[in-house]
């Protein structure tokens, strides 16, 4: 059997359009998800599988349709996100237009929110929720037999009288039972990101789920991303190893929380060391998960850089948004990172519930006085599955539920919610703007950001980052609209 893994195209991303400066350098990412359904399918199965990744090349959908146009393929996966819905949905009626007979299957995050709608979707034969590294192979193993559907956990699919079914899912314990994501089904030298130097770069995994209950987060609410599990050290430094024998150099760790066990993330750091590994790595975290000692190994074993969720600026929005620490932390922290020698940057929301005028400013300030090696702020959105989602339909907020509507019928022109409680969206957009162009532009961050610039290209990089900062306006900022 032939089948075929797809990263759809992004004409129609959600959101995506990050501020110029971040979204410039943002580069690609391989589709992990995919590539660890396509090795597990190589594993332990006779089938031929192959993936196909559309966001490097840029592709129009007609230039997907002549790519392919007279191809004989059995099964079709796509991938879906919330965000990326609508190319989803619009590569599995471009599929099924080219080959009536060939299954259609989506999966990923937004399957497993919405499975029903999913179900509903023109074109989509079968739907999976959670992880589907074991399940989808059972799927291809009995795909023609229809009394086994109901054995196969997480399958979504219709009965024979067209009402839809769905299996329960269980989270997979043993992850280092799964097979490492196959990279060489696509070419690794179209994926490089922000941290890289020219040199090829990977998202890498070494954990799944969140313990943790932020509110605007969906891991909590559900039994599988709410649960963390982890690899082994071993088992994600044999997965490095072979990234390098790709030529690949640089890793960004894309862990929902990268430290939530002090004593994996040594093992890990002691396992780099002790086999010699010269890589650069960046890591994924909160401010209460990590100590000096733990700072100080990650830095020896290489990471560079660690993103932290801050969020806002004072206790009491932090507290709102349930993020279980306090500004203090997050000065302490950022000091001592910076003190260890690993950059920073800090992720923002504005536009939170309750926030005002004077919160946001503490956002700002906040963002300042931390002294990131570099800021992020975005406008709050309420996303599916969502605690702070569910109240903001409670109090009328969020008048009705747009993200269903969307999931049933998903349409090009669908703005995203913003929490309007105290700002419009336009009035959110103005202050991100005018904050980056103070935070960047300060001159005290150019100088100290100067000093670590290491070549003539790097240089340049950083200074139409720069000035494309100098230049933003409005609508270069999130696509919120
Ligand atoms: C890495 C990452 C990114 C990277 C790379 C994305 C990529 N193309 O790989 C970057 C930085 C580009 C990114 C961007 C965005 N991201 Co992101 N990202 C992640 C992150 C942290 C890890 C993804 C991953 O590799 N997971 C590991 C793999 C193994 O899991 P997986 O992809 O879910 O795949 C498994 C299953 O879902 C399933 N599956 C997946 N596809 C398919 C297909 C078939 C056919 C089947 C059967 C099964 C199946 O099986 C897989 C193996 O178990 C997730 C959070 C998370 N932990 O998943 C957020 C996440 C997916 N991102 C999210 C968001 C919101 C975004 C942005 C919209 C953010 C923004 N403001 O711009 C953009 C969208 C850009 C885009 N078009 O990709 C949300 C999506 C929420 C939603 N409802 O859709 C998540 C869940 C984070 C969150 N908790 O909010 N992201």
């Amino acid at each position: 059997m032939k089948i075929l893994l797809i990263n759809p195209p992004r004409w129609n991303e959600l959101v995506g359009k990050n501020p110029s400066i971040i979204e410039k350098h943002r580069g690609f990412n391989p589709p992990l998800g995919l590539l660890y359904l396509a090795a597990s399918i190589k594993k332990n199965t006779n089938h031929d599988v192959e993936v196909l990744d559309s966001q490097p090349f840029k592709w129009t959908y007609s230039q997907l349709e002549n790519h392919l146009k007279g191809k004989a393929i059995d099964v079709v996966g796509i991938t879906a996100m919330t965000f990326t819905l609508i190319d989803a949905y619009k590569t599995a009626r471009l599929i099924k237009k080219l080959m009536p007979d060939t299954q259609v299957i989506l999966g990923g995050t937004h399957v497993h929110l919405f499975p029903s709608e999913t179900m509903n979707l023109e074109g989509v034969d079968y739907g999976f929720m959670g992880e589907a590294e074991f399940s989808f192979v059972k799927f291809l193993k009995n795909k023609n037999h229809l009394p086994y559907k109901d054995k196969i956990p997480g399958l979504i699919y219709k009965d024979n009288d067209g009402k839809i079914m769905r299996n329960d899912f269980v989270p997979l314990e043993n992850l280092d039972e799964i097979s490492f994501p196959d990279r060489n089904l696509l070419n690794i030298k179209y994926y490089n990101s922000l941290m890289s130097k020219g040199t090829l770069s990977t998202t890498i995994v070494s954990s799944r789920g969140c313990p943790f209950r932020c509110s605007f987060c969906d891991r909590p609410l559900s039994p599988i991303t709410s649960r963390f599990r982890y690899r082994s050290a071993k088992n994600v430094v044999d997965e490095i190893c072979e990234c390098i024998e790709l030529g690949i150099k640089d890793f960004l760790f894309y862990d929902d929380t990268f430290t939530v066990n002090k004593k994996r993330v040594l093992e890990i750091c002691e396992e780099i060391l002790s086999r010699n590994i010269e890589i650069r790595w960046d890591i994924r975290t909160r401010v209460d998960t990590v100590d000096e000692e733990m700072l100080e190994l990650l830095k020896r074993a290489g990471c560079v850089a660690v993103h932290y969720g801050v969020e806002a600026g004072n206790d009491e929005i932090l507290k709102v948004i349930k993020k279980g620490f306090t500004v203090e932390k997050a000065k302490e922290v950022f000091k001592l990172t910076r003190k260890v020698g690993i950059e920073t940057l800090a992720y923002f929301m504005i536009g939170l519930p309750s926030e005002k005028a004077e919160d946001i400013q503490d956002s700002f300030d906040l963002a300042k006085e931390l002294k990131p090696d570099y800021a992020h702020f975005t406008i709050f959105s309420p996303y599916p599955g969502t605690e702070l989602y569910s109240l903001g339909l409670e109090k009328g907020i969020i008048k009705k539920d747009i993200w269903k509507e969307f999931s049933e019928d998903p349409k090009e022109g669908f703005k995203i919610p913003v929490w309007e409680e105290n700002f419009t969206r336009d009035e959110l957009y103005e202050m991100i703007v005018k904050f980056y162009k103070s935070f960047y532009l300060r001159p005290s961050y150019i100088l100290r950001r100067s000093f670590r610039v290491k070549s003539k290209s790097e240089f340049i990089k950083k200074a139409r980052a720069g000035l494309s900062v100098l230049f933003m306006k409005k609508d270069k900022i999130d696509t919120l609209r």
